[in-house]
Protein backbone atom coordinates (compact mmCIF):
# COMPACT_ATOMS: atom_id res chain seq x y z
CA UNK A 1 0.00 0.00 0.00
CA UNK A 2 1.12 3.60 -0.50
CA UNK A 3 -1.67 5.72 1.58
CA UNK A 4 -1.22 9.61 1.89
CA UNK A 5 0.45 10.57 5.22
CA UNK A 6 0.65 14.26 4.61
CA UNK A 7 -2.60 15.11 5.92
CA UNK A 8 -3.09 12.69 8.15
CA UNK A 9 -0.80 14.18 10.67
CA UNK A 10 -1.33 17.25 13.59
CA UNK A 11 0.92 19.11 15.96
CA UNK A 12 -0.50 20.29 19.04
CA UNK A 13 0.88 21.69 21.87
CA UNK A 14 -0.80 21.00 25.24
CA UNK A 15 -2.12 18.71 27.55
CA UNK A 16 -2.83 15.53 25.73
CA UNK A 17 -5.65 14.61 27.76
CA UNK A 18 -7.58 17.70 26.32
CA UNK A 19 -7.39 16.45 22.79
CA UNK A 20 -10.21 15.49 20.49
CA UNK A 21 -9.11 12.33 19.79
CA UNK A 22 -10.62 8.57 19.91
CA UNK A 23 -7.96 7.14 21.93
CA UNK A 24 -4.98 9.00 24.11
CA UNK A 25 -0.92 6.87 24.15
CA UNK A 26 0.40 7.28 27.78
CA UNK A 27 3.73 7.13 28.03
CA UNK A 28 4.06 4.42 30.54
CA UNK A 29 6.15 2.32 33.06
CA UNK A 30 6.48 -1.69 32.55
CA UNK A 31 4.26 -1.96 35.83
CA UNK A 32 1.72 -0.07 34.34
CA UNK A 33 0.68 1.16 38.07
CA UNK A 34 1.07 4.85 37.10
CA UNK A 35 3.83 7.58 37.90
CA UNK A 36 4.32 11.44 37.09
CA UNK A 37 4.52 13.22 33.67
CA UNK A 38 2.12 12.44 31.06
CA UNK A 39 0.78 9.17 32.66
CA UNK A 40 0.57 11.02 36.09
CA UNK A 41 -2.09 13.44 34.01
CA UNK A 42 -3.82 10.72 31.86
CA UNK A 43 -4.49 8.29 35.60
CA UNK A 44 -5.80 11.53 36.83
CA UNK A 45 -8.17 12.95 34.46
CA UNK A 46 -9.10 8.75 34.02
CA UNK A 47 -9.73 8.17 37.59
CA UNK A 48 -8.83 5.27 39.81
CA UNK A 49 -10.37 2.65 37.47
CA UNK A 50 -7.60 3.26 34.81
CA UNK A 51 -4.70 1.99 37.28
CA UNK A 52 -6.60 -1.15 38.52
CA UNK A 53 -7.98 -2.07 34.26
CA UNK A 54 -4.33 -1.23 33.31
CA UNK A 55 -2.22 -3.18 36.15
CA UNK A 56 -4.21 -5.76 35.45
CA UNK A 57 -2.25 -6.43 31.83
CA UNK A 58 1.21 -5.74 33.51
CA UNK A 59 3.67 -6.51 32.93
CA UNK A 60 4.04 -4.86 29.44
CA UNK A 61 8.18 -4.70 28.15
CA UNK A 62 9.28 -1.97 26.74
CA UNK A 63 8.98 -1.65 23.28
CA UNK A 64 4.93 -2.80 23.51
CA UNK A 65 1.72 -1.50 24.86
CA UNK A 66 -1.41 -2.48 26.15
CA UNK A 67 -5.27 -0.85 25.59
CA UNK A 68 -7.47 -0.15 28.19
CA UNK A 69 -11.06 1.58 28.01
CA UNK A 70 -10.56 5.70 29.06
CA UNK A 71 -12.90 5.37 32.25
CA UNK A 72 -13.56 8.88 32.82
CA UNK A 73 -11.16 10.93 29.88
CA UNK A 74 -13.67 11.77 27.12
CA UNK A 75 -11.87 9.58 24.66
CA UNK A 76 -12.98 5.46 24.44
CA UNK A 77 -9.20 4.16 24.92
CA UNK A 78 -6.41 5.08 26.52
CA UNK A 79 -2.89 2.77 25.52
CA UNK A 80 -0.40 2.66 27.31
CA UNK A 81 3.21 2.51 25.92
CA UNK A 82 6.42 1.93 27.58
CA UNK A 83 9.18 3.06 25.99
CA UNK A 84 12.79 2.29 26.90
CA UNK A 85 14.58 3.96 29.83
CA UNK A 86 17.25 5.95 28.05
CA UNK A 87 21.12 4.23 28.46
CA UNK A 88 22.39 4.54 24.72
CA UNK A 89 20.81 5.35 20.82
CA UNK A 90 21.68 2.13 19.23
CA UNK A 91 19.82 -0.46 21.95
CA UNK A 92 17.15 2.05 22.64
CA UNK A 93 16.04 3.94 19.32
CA UNK A 94 14.54 0.31 17.88
CA UNK A 95 12.74 0.05 21.17
CA UNK A 96 11.55 3.36 21.18
CA UNK A 97 10.08 2.89 17.94
CA UNK A 98 8.34 -0.28 18.69
CA UNK A 99 6.15 1.54 21.20
CA UNK A 100 4.90 3.69 18.43
CA UNK A 101 4.83 0.86 16.29
CA UNK A 102 2.76 -1.29 19.21
CA UNK A 103 0.42 1.47 19.78
CA UNK A 104 -0.43 2.05 16.28
CA UNK A 105 -0.96 -1.57 15.58
CA UNK A 106 -3.27 -1.62 18.54
CA UNK A 107 -5.06 0.84 17.20
CA UNK A 108 -5.52 -0.66 13.97
CA UNK A 109 -6.90 -3.82 15.61
CA UNK A 110 -9.43 -2.21 17.46
CA UNK A 111 -10.76 0.19 14.42
CA UNK A 112 -9.30 3.58 16.23
CA UNK A 113 -9.84 6.25 13.92
CA UNK A 114 -7.22 8.91 15.63
CA UNK A 115 -4.67 8.82 18.37
CA UNK A 116 -2.70 11.34 20.05
CA UNK A 117 0.70 10.25 21.34
CA UNK A 118 3.44 12.50 23.59
CA UNK A 119 7.06 12.50 23.75
CA UNK A 120 7.58 9.23 25.00
CA UNK A 121 10.41 7.98 27.16
CA UNK A 122 11.90 12.11 26.20
CA UNK A 123 10.77 12.85 30.32
CA UNK A 124 12.20 11.21 33.46
CA UNK A 125 13.62 8.27 30.66
CA UNK A 126 15.46 10.96 29.15
CA UNK A 127 16.15 9.85 25.48
CA UNK A 128 17.36 12.54 23.39
CA UNK A 129 14.61 14.97 22.71
CA UNK A 130 15.95 15.79 19.01
CA UNK A 131 16.40 12.02 18.16
CA UNK A 132 12.99 11.20 19.80
CA UNK A 133 11.23 13.19 17.50
CA UNK A 134 12.84 11.66 14.53
CA UNK A 135 11.67 8.44 15.66
CA UNK A 136 8.66 9.12 16.02
CA UNK A 137 8.16 10.71 13.28
CA UNK A 138 9.17 8.62 10.77
CA UNK A 139 7.64 5.36 13.07
CA UNK A 140 4.29 6.79 12.29
CA UNK A 141 4.51 7.95 8.40
CA UNK A 142 6.36 4.61 7.53
CA UNK A 143 3.03 3.28 9.74
CA UNK A 144 0.81 5.43 7.61
CA UNK A 145 1.95 5.05 4.43
CA UNK A 146 1.01 1.33 4.95
CA UNK A 147 -2.21 1.51 6.91
CA UNK A 148 -5.52 3.24 6.71
CA UNK A 149 -6.01 2.71 10.39
CA UNK A 150 -6.03 5.33 12.73
CA UNK A 151 -6.72 7.55 10.18
CA UNK A 152 -5.13 10.42 11.81
CA UNK A 153 -2.50 11.35 14.34
CA UNK A 154 -1.59 14.12 16.91
CA UNK A 155 1.25 14.66 17.83
CA UNK A 156 0.93 16.59 21.34
CA UNK A 157 4.01 17.79 22.67
CA UNK A 158 3.65 19.66 26.43
CA UNK A 159 6.58 21.65 25.79
CA UNK A 160 6.83 24.42 22.61
CA UNK A 161 10.57 23.96 22.30
CA UNK A 162 9.53 20.20 21.66
CA UNK A 163 6.65 21.49 18.97
CA UNK A 164 9.41 23.35 17.15
CA UNK A 165 11.64 20.36 16.90
CA UNK A 166 8.50 18.13 15.11
CA UNK A 167 6.95 21.03 13.24
CA UNK A 168 10.71 21.32 11.61
CA UNK A 169 10.57 17.61 11.01
CA UNK A 170 6.86 17.56 9.52
CA UNK A 171 7.34 20.48 6.98
CA UNK A 172 10.76 19.16 5.69
CA UNK A 173 8.92 15.76 4.80
CA UNK A 174 5.84 18.13 3.44
CA UNK A 175 3.32 17.01 6.01
CA UNK A 176 0.90 20.25 5.90
CA UNK A 177 0.45 21.32 9.48
CA UNK A 178 -3.18 23.58 9.94
N1 LIG B 1 0.28 15.97 28.04
C1 LIG B 1 1.20 15.70 27.07
N2 LIG B 1 2.51 15.53 27.32
C2 LIG B 1 2.92 15.62 28.60
C3 LIG B 1 2.03 15.89 29.66
C4 LIG B 1 0.65 16.06 29.35
N3 LIG B 1 -0.27 16.32 30.28
N4 LIG B 1 2.75 15.93 30.82
C5 LIG B 1 4.04 15.70 30.48
N5 LIG B 1 4.15 15.51 29.15
P1 LIG B 1 7.26 11.46 30.86
P2 LIG B 1 8.72 9.02 30.00
C6 LIG B 1 5.34 15.22 28.32
O1 LIG B 1 8.24 11.69 31.94
O2 LIG B 1 9.97 9.79 29.82
C7 LIG B 1 6.02 8.18 34.36
O3 LIG B 1 6.20 8.23 35.73
C8 LIG B 1 6.70 15.61 28.83
O4 LIG B 1 6.95 16.98 28.58
O5 LIG B 1 5.81 11.60 31.17
O6 LIG B 1 8.31 8.05 28.92
C9 LIG B 1 5.57 6.81 33.85
O7 LIG B 1 4.71 6.17 34.77
C10 LIG B 1 7.60 14.70 28.00
O8 LIG B 1 7.88 15.34 26.75
O9 LIG B 1 7.41 9.96 30.22
C11 LIG B 1 6.87 6.10 33.71
O10 LIG B 1 7.33 5.58 34.92
C12 LIG B 1 6.73 13.49 27.70
O11 LIG B 1 5.42 13.82 28.16
C13 LIG B 1 7.80 7.20 33.23
O12 LIG B 1 7.26 8.42 33.72
C14 LIG B 1 7.18 12.19 28.32
O13 LIG B 1 7.65 12.42 29.64
C15 LIG B 1 7.87 7.30 31.72
O14 LIG B 1 8.83 8.25 31.36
Amino acid sequence: MNQSFENRIDLVVGDITQQNVHAVVTAANSQLIGGGGVDGAVHRAAGPELVQASKALAPCPPGDAKITTAFELPMDYVIHAVGPIFKDLDSDSPTLASAYRSSLQIAREHRIASVAFPCISTGVYHFPKQEACEIAIMTVVHWLKENDLPERVVFCCFESSDAELYRKRLEEIGVRLS
